[in-house]
Order: C-alpha cells, then structure tokens, then sequence
C-alpha cells in the first residue's frame, strides 16, 4: 500500500484543516485594499487582541514581514543586529541591503540566542564617519540554532538596552507560538517591550499562506504604505484571513505535540553513532543534527532518507534539520526514526 512521504523538511508543508478550507469557503470578503474585507478586518483585530498591541497587519510572508520592520526602523546606510545565522541574515536574499539599504552586523551565538553584552559591543559608537546602528533583531525561536529559546528575562533585558541606547528592537517571532508554549508564557509577554514583531500563519499554526507584522497604530499604518509598495497590497483576502482565524484557535493548543515528536526525534538520535546531537537542547520542533560520523553529507543523508520516504533538509554540508508539525503523526515519527537508523548507520 502507498504510504504518503513523512515530510519533515519544514512546517511550512502544513496543509489547511478541514475547518480552514470550510471557513476558506465560506469567507465574506471585501476589496482589502480598499480596508473592506470584513474577514481580514477581523483577524488584524483579533491578532492585535491576542497580543495586546494597538494594530496589526496581514503580510503575504514572513520575509515581507521582517523586510517591512526593518525598513521603517532602519535608514540606509544604518547597521542591523542580529545573530549570523538569523533568518534575515541568510535567508532574505539580503532583502534588507537591496531594499532598505540597511547593513547587517551579525554576531555568532553557538545556540542562537545572543545576549544583552554581545548586542552592547557590536552598537556602533555615535560618530558621525560610522555607520550607525538602527535596530537589532532577535529571532524567537532561533530557527537555524534549532528551535531556541530567548528567556523572558533575556528579551526585557535587550529590549531595556536598546531602548536605553536609542535603538529599536524587532522580533522575528516566525515560531512565537511554538516558544509560547515552550515556555508557558502569552506570545503577549513574549513580545511586550519589543518595538515589533513578525509571525507566521503558515509555519506551525498551519494556515495556508501569511504572517503578521503587529506593533503601534502609527507603525501599522506606514507598514501599510510599504506592503502596497512592495506589491503586497491585496484585494479578496478574506478567504486567507478565514483560515488564519481557524488556525488560531485550534493550533496553539497542538503545539506540545508537535515538542514532543521532536524531542523523541532527538532522543532516538542520540543513540545512533552517526548522529551527534543533545536532546535537552531541543525544546521545540526544530531537530538539526550533526551527520559527519555517518561518513555521509546532509544532502546524502537526505537523499538516502528519501529512498524510505522520508523527507529532510540539508541547513550545512554536516548538519541536517527535521521540524515536526500537524501533519506527522506519531507513527510517522516512528517511521523516519528507523529510516534514520538505516541511513546513519555507519559505512562499513
Ligand atoms: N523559514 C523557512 C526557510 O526559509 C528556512 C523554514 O523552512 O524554516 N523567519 C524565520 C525564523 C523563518 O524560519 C522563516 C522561514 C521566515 C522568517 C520567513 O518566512 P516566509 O517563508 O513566510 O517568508
């Protein structure tokens, strides 16, 4: 019998609920450009609500999301921090130099989550022949650094920082629900004193396409202007807008399931000579682990792992990520752990 691909390359794969497609259908929509799809109008407020910010704002991505942020709080020619494997930084396209003319400043953090005394040394000092520092960016949870965590006391801490340097904070919160959890804490607290924030609809919480850019009423309006700019101004939205309503209310909750595939990923691991990996640092849904002592690259590892109808992606010629979600089930992990275990055992 065929048995569909257990696909753990990303949870952007999730594909709509039933409820979403329902809602999806019967969606009441309006010319968004326009501000009259009723839909739409509903799920900004109610993000807004949920974490207890005067506006949000529908983005088609999450990369439009963070570029919108960084080119409201950055002038060209200021610098951005952010950690050196940061979505922004490596996967953007460099959107943030070609589009807003802004510089990054990447600092490494070995487990993703930089702290108050590395952001303070990489602030450029108020001279006017250098660069100034705009903004810094912390991205929560570290997708490349496998699913991370930025405690509490850590994000006020940078946050009280920059502000007290004159310098913004924006949140790539692509993954704030699945750190929510982690961490027992409202994506509101998560997210309180940093100046905005970006999450995706698309990722986790399984919505078929979108993120949201939330922070003051002034910043959302002038976010407005740049998504239009950017051509990301859309008219009948509202069928999107149904499913991320839907995917609100019924994902967060499934969250921890998706923590605890993961954690059972990495503890299986751990037990394999080809694989190197600490189980206790995965918290969330992100595995990466390292496959040099398989005598194999990533891209072999995920080649092989193919063949057993498994897929897996590549992040560094050794390093290979596995991020579980809504649509693999337990039996599905149990099926890539022993497709692991052919793969990665070691060449003869
Ligand atoms: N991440 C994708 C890839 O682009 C790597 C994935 O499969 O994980 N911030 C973070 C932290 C992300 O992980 C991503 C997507 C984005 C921003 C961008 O979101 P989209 O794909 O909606 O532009």
């Amino acid at each position: 019998m065929y048995e569909p691909a257990v696909d753990l390359r990303s949870d952007t794969v999730t594909r709509p609920s039933p409820a979403m497609r329902r809602a999806m259908a019967e969606a009441e929509v309006g010319d968004d450009v326009y501000g009259e799809d009723p839909t739409m109008n509903r799920l900004e407020e109610r993000v807004a609500q949920l974490f207890e910010r005067q506006a949000s704002l529908f983005v088609p991505s999450g990369s439009m999301g963070n570029l919108i942020s960084i080119k409201l709080w950055a002038r060209p020619g200021s610098e951005i921090i952010c950690e050196q494997k940061a979505h922004i930084n490596q996967y953007e396209l460099a959107s943030m130099a070609a589009l807003a003319g802004a510089f990054p400043r990447p600092i490494s953090a070995p487990d993703g989550i930089l702290t108050w005394s590395q952001i303070e040394a990489a602030i450029r000092p108020k001279t006017y022949y250098i660069s100034q520092t705009a903004l810094v960016s912390i991205e929560n949870t570290h997708n490349m650094a496998g699913g991370t965590l930025y405690p509490i006391e850590l994000t006020d801490e940078i946050c009280d920082g920059a502000h007290a340097a004159g310098l913004r904070v924006h949140l790539d919160g692509a993954r704030i629900f699945n750190a929510s959890v982690a961490l027992g804490m409202s994506v509101a607290r998560l997210s309180s004193r940093c100046d905005s924030v970006m999450f995706s609809l698309s990722k986790g919480l399984g919505a078929p396409v979108g993120s949201m850019i939330l922070g003051s009423r002034e910043f959302v309006a002038q976010a407005r202007v740049i998504r239009k700019m950017l051509g990301g101004g859309m008219r009948q939205v509202g069928v999107l807008a149904a499913a991320a309503l839907v995917a609100l209310e019924e994902s967060p909750p499934r969250l921890a399931e998706d923590h605890a595939h993961a954690r059972r990923l990495a503890e299986a691991l751990a037990g394999m000579p080809g694989a190197s990996i600490d189980p206790r640092a995965v918290r969330t849904n992100i595995v990466i682990f390292d496959v040099r002592n398989s005598g194999k690259t990533a891209a072999e590892v995920c080649s092989a792992l193919g063949q057993f109808g498994v897929l897996a992606s590549g992040v560094e010629t050794y390093a290979v990520r596995l991020v579980t979600h809504r649509d693999v089930d337990g039996k599905g992990i149990e099926r890539a752990i022993r497709a692991l275990e052919e793969v990665l055992a070691p060449r003869a």
